[in-house]
């Protein structure tokens, strides 16, 4: 192995085991299909920010006001991150800080509520997040969660439900008065409108949080609707769709800054990762470029043609299909013994990531599930299009029909290395090869 050609620089040769295993993850990015819909491919800009000498600076508070010396050039790199997502999302402040999307929606939280408020969010079981009041999650256990979920699946193609119950949002707003509600999910397939949020929230007389850590991408590139306006805070994580570095990020109005920034810094966090959040200022300005348009309607162009198509294969999509980056599956219509957990199993064998994911009202634990999720974002960065996702998605049928014949996986791990050769999303990198 050398640090030739090597994406990570001369350093290599000084931790080989180290760098063995960064190489390692290089070859398995790059000769495997990435369709966890959580993840994608960061630019080589948005890698080398995250690699900078940044990281060695102690910036604890906000530019202008900060506990440290020496900042003046890192106060340049926040405020330019600020300024830059202010912009692409069109809102009047942001907090660039937050390490993760729990660390942005704790900070939320924190800012709104009192220890033991009622907030209304989605359950985790029917596509929510585990910080929109899991019981496994610290949420639960500071302020009083109450569970919305999606509408009962129907026969009918034309209305084949599975979509948030905005009825049953309404009345558990009226009834439990929530202080917050939440909007948004880590594993829904449709398009989350934040105006009946809004309407719902103005009723009752609550904050309106709106989690857009899946679409934000899709918002930035125009082909979901924004929540900024709607939202009283919106927070995001900028690693999916939006396909900057792993981190999270808020934005809210100049009336509510004060204690989202409070929130954040000194309330949960202490120094900033001034090295990620400059890597967040280069992919603002990736997504705020015309090209980010083509590429967020591509996006859910290709999760359109690939959800069709594993409706070919058999499986049933949760909601019928998909309006963002995802599909979910239900694996049942396919064989009422598979598992997610056995099917993402065999499908690592394919070279096919993906997750296995609870379904509405799913008979089995979020452990094993009955259900798969899918995503588009990674793989359209790296030049897929329509044609690719239905190969995909033939693939995935053949490696779920041959679960048991060791030759029949073999030939589909064949066929998607050579898919994977084709589209590198790093051309120019090589890895151990
Ligand atoms: N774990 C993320 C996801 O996969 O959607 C959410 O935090």
């Amino acid at each position: 192995m050398s640090a030739a050609g090597s994406p990570f620089g001369a350093w290599l040769d000084t931790d080989l085991e180290v760098a063995r295993l960064i190489v390692e993850e290089f070859d398995r990015q790059t000769s495997t299909l990435q369709l966890i819909a959580s993840e994608n491919f960061t630019s080589p800009a948005v890698l080398a920010a995250t690699g900078s000498v940044l990281t060695n600076k102690y910036s604890e508070g906000y530019p202008g006001a900060r506990y440290y010396g020496g900042n003046r050039v890192i106060d340049e790199v926040e405020d330019l991150a600020r300024e830059r997502a202010k912009a692409l999302f069109g809102a009047e402040h942001a907090n660039v800080q937050p390490h993760s999307g729990a660390s942005a929606n704790l900070a939320a939280y924190q800012a709104l509520l009192e220890p033991g408020d009622t907030v209304l969010a989605m359950r985790l079981d029917q596509g929510g997040h585990l910080t929109h009041g899991s019981p496994a999650s610290i949420t639960s256990k500071i302020w009083r969660f109450v569970g919305y979920g999606v509408t009962p699946a129907s026969d009918d193609p034309d209305a084949p439900g599975e979509v948030i119950d905005f009825d049953q949002v309404r009345d558990l707003a009226k009834s439990e008065q929530p202080k917050l509600i939440v909007a948004g999910s880590t594993a829904y397939a449709r398009v989350i409108d934040p105006e009946p949020f809004r309407q719902i929230a103005d009723e009752v007389g609550a904050w309106l949080m709106f989690d857009a850590a899946h679409p934000a991408g899709l918002i930035a590139g125009g082909a979901h609707p924004s929540p900024v306006g709607f939202a009283d805070v919106v927070t995001f994580t900028t690693h999916k769709t939006l396909r900057g570095p792993r981190s999270g990020a808020i934005l809210t109005s100049v009336e509510l800054a004060k204690k989202i920034d409070s929130a954040i810094f000194p309330g949960l966090q202490g120094g900033p990762l001034e090295h990620v959040i400059a890597a967040k200022a280069v992919a603002f300005a990736e997504a705020a470029r015309p090209e980010f348009s083509s590429y967020a309607a591509a996006v859910v162009a290709n999760a359109k043609a690939f959800a069709a198509a594993l409706g070919e294969e058999g499986l049933r999509l949760v909601s019928g299909g998909t309006d963002n980056h995802m599909v979910l599956v239900d694996l049942r219509s396919f064989d009422p013994e598979l598992t997610g957990k056995a099917a993402q199993e065999v499908l690592d064998r394919s070279g096919i990531t993906c997750n296995r994911n609870t379904i509405p009202d799913d008979p089995r634990s979020p452990f094993v599930t009955s259900g798969l999720r899918l995503g588009t974002a990674a793989e359209t960065t790296a030049g897929m299009g329509e044609a690719e996702m239905v190969r995909i998605a033939e693939l995935i049928g053949r490696t779920l029909r041959g679960r048991d014949d060791p030759d029949a996986l073999a030939a589909v791990r064949a066929e998607v290395a050579a898919l994977c050769a084709a589209f590198p999303p790093y051309p120019g990198l090589v890895g151990s090869t």
